[in-house]
């Protein structure tokens, strides 16, 4: 699928030191190296992408910024960042608000994916190298299903009666066993309890009858009359469960192996559990995510900022009220991305205003000049990001630099070219 437009990163003159990116990973719940593991330069990334039936908030913002100075940190290390995001093209919650609102599901899926990319290209988030949609990977879907099937860890289970099936289906859902998959449970930890009292509101079916286990997930959802559906070959017209996609998109764009799953923990369970299961069962053990990273949730007015919810602040309309995405961006940026927090009228008013102060030392700067506070700036930068993406750590360095340019000294060039480069923010 086509992509947002990119963004120029600048290269910074001075040189790294070599101090890989550390980020805590949930699945080990420590502190871990993270970029280039295949030994090969690169970097790869996944992060989970919108379902596209509503406009893009603060959250989802939020978790794409993070993932964004992820890769700007890694490319100032040197690495060549491979990045892959989904988009979530048919699911449930597109057809169900599609259904409500009385449109075709594609056409509201396409304008919202429209607005998402404004949204991001204003927020100078570098796009993906490839972004796709689960409607494209069905075929891949389809073959996977069929492969696990073949080797006895899917099962399939005949529609409920009263449930009239599409033309051309088979009447069979096909769902993962759960109870052949050792490593079921590795990226969440958590216990079952904990797994299934979220199960149900986050997608999963636990009381459907037949399951051999509750939390078995839905691999390919037989045809219904009325919805959308495509052919699955042997699996007969029907559609893909919602982890599947991610297993199979991340397979195909990055290899068995990769450096890091991203997204929001509302994720963490069941949605990388299971796109990191279904791969165990595909390709064994050491398949997927080296580790999996992060972003707390953003909340508004005491609740989790949801489209479901709909305590929603947008994105799109911040910018049509006039407020500058850099100052969306720097507000973003101004709460580290493992912390809960929320979203108020004072976390943007501090960044405008940090935003003015940043650009009235930027205007001073001469593009060449290299000083001493320039160059511990960057360096600090640097290694606050470097330490679990400490985006709140690096903003004070760069407010210390302002506040000195502020009083009389030389401003350097270097740090508005440090700041594009790993903050993403233009002064
Ligand atoms: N399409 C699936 C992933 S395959 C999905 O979760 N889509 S989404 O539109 O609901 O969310 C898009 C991304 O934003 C996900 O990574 C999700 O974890 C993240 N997200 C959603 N709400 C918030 C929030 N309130 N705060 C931070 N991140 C959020
Ligand atoms: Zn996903």
């Amino acid at each position: 699928m086509m992509t947002w437009s990119t963004t120029d990163v600048p290269r910074l003159p001075i040189d790294h030191d070599g101090r890989p990116v550390r980020v805590h990973d949930t699945a080990t719940g420590s502190l871990v190296p993270v970029g280039g593991g295949d030994g090969d330069g690169r970097a790869r990334l996944y992060v989970c992408g919108i379902t596209p039936y509503d406009a893009t908030h603060l959250g989802h913002a939020a978790t794409y910024v993070t993932f964004d100075v992820l890769q700007r940190a890694w490319r100032d290390a040197g690495l060549q960042v491979t990045y892959v995001q989904n988009v979530t093209d048919v699911d449930e919650p597109l057809l169900e608000r599609a259904e409500r609102d009385g449109i075709d599901w594609r056409e509201l899926a396409s304008r919202e994916i429209g607005l998402f990319f404004e949204d991001m290209e204003a927020l100078r988030v570098l796009p993906p190298d490839h972004y796709v949609g689960a409607v494209e990977g069905i075929p891949d879907d389809v073959s996977a299903v069929e492969r696990l099937l073949a080797a006895g860890t899917a099962y399939r289970l005949a529609v409920p009666d009263g449930e009239p099936v599409a033309e051309g289906a088979t009447g069979e859902d096909v769902y993962l066993d759960l109870a052949t998959q050792p490593s079921f449970g590795a990226v969440s930890g958590w216990s079952r309890a904990e797994m299934m009292e979220v199960f149900a509101d986050r997608g999963g079916d636990p009381d459907r009858e037949g399951k051999r286990d509750p939390l078995d997930p839905l691999l390919w959802r037989s045809g219904r009359a009325g919805e959308p559906h495509w052919d699955g070959a042997s699996l007969g017209q029907g559609r893909p469960g919602w982890h599947i996609e991610c297993s199979t998109i991340a397979q195909r764009y990055l290899g068995a192996a990769f450096d890091v799953q991203g997204g929001g923990t509302d994720l963490v369970f069941p949605h990388h559990e299971m796109s990191a299961v279904q791969a165990a069962a595909l390709c064994g053990d050491d398949c997927f995510a080296r580790a999996y990273v992060h972003q707390a949730m953003v909340g508004l007015d005491g609740g989790k900022m949801s489209k479901s919810r709909g305590n929603l602040v947008l994105v799109s309309r911040l910018r049509a009220s006039g407020v500058d995405p850099m100052a969306i961006r720097l507000a973003l940026l101004s709460k580290r991305y493992r912390t809960e927090w929320e979203w108020t009228d004072q976390v943007l008013r501090e960044a405008v205003e940090r935003l003015e102060l940043w650009r009235r030392a930027s205007d001073m700067a001469a593009h060449d000049t290299v000083t001493e506070i320039g160059r511990s700036t960057v360096l600090r930068l640097r290694e606050r990001l470097a330490d679990d993406l400490d985006t709140p750590g690096a903003l004070d360095a760069v407010d210390d630099w302002a506040t000195t340019v502020a009083a009389g000294e030389p401003a350097s060039g270097l740090v508005p070219r440090a700041v594009d480069a790993l903050l993403g923010v233009q002064l």
